[in-house]
């Protein structure tokens, strides 16, 4: 049994869209972070850098924090969605590694000034607006020719995919990226994916193209 600590938030919904399509048992705590409950001492002793998703695995009494680190754990527990070795292990690590140094903290960014803050500084909206069509048109080469952005279906394409459902928010047209369209709904046509949008509790429906 997995005890998952989570919210409505991109970083939240890869970990509970991965805990769906892996089918692993799991208990969803709701951290709301718009009223602070993730600087409660109970959740800083799972989570030290306050933010969510974090994780407890009962089996083996196991705290991790860092959604990425969680994914990978989570995926070698069940030998699924990260292959256990050689280049397809790395090329997935790779592209898991470009959503959470790129994708994640960029486009966080760009919901911050375009989203929460829009008006106030206009130099940091051109600047993250301009950093996620750049990440957008990577990620819309790498799926050219290729169906996910590894081999198969992996955790990194479950890394970026909730990042992508805010492209509203970051005021990008997918029409503009046909690929990266095309991929977002082949994976949107999960069930897992439709489960685990609505972890811990139902926010909006899956922003549709
Ligand atoms: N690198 C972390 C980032 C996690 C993160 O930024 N979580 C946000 C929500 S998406 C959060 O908990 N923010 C609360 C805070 O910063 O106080 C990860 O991938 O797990």
């Amino acid at each position: 049994m997995i005890d998952l600590y989570t919210w409505t938030t991109p970083n939240g919904r890869k970990v509970s869209i991965l805990l769906e399509e892996l089918g692993l048992p799991y208990e969803a705590h709701s951290i709301d972070i718009g009223k602070d409950e993730q600087f409660k001492p109970d959740f800083l002793a799972v989570s030290p850098n306050n933010k969510i998703p974090a994780i407890v695995d009962r089996d083996v009494g196991l705290k991790l924090m860092e959604s990425g680190a969680i994914l990978m754990y989570l995926a070698d527990k069940t030998g699924k969605l990260l292959p256990a070795s050689g280049e397809p292990r790395y090329r997935t690590i790779e592209w898991l590694m470009w959503q959470m140094g790129g994708i994640g903290p960029f486009l966080g960014q760009a919901h911050h000034f375009l989203h929460f803050n829009k008006g106030k500084a206009p130099y940091a909206e051109e600047r993250y607006r301009n950093e996620a069509r750049r990440l957008y048109g990577v990620l819309d080469r790498r799926l050219a020719d290729r169906a996910f952005v590894a081999d198969d279906y992996s955790i990194a394409d479950i890394a970026i995919w909730p990042w992508i459902s805010r492209f509203q928010w970051q005021e990008v047209d997918l029409a503009d990226f046909p690929n990266v369209k095309r991929w977002y709904l082949d994976i949107v046509s999960r069930p897992a994916v439709q489960k685990g949008y609505h972890v811990p509790k139902f926010a909006t429906d899956i922003p549709m193209p």
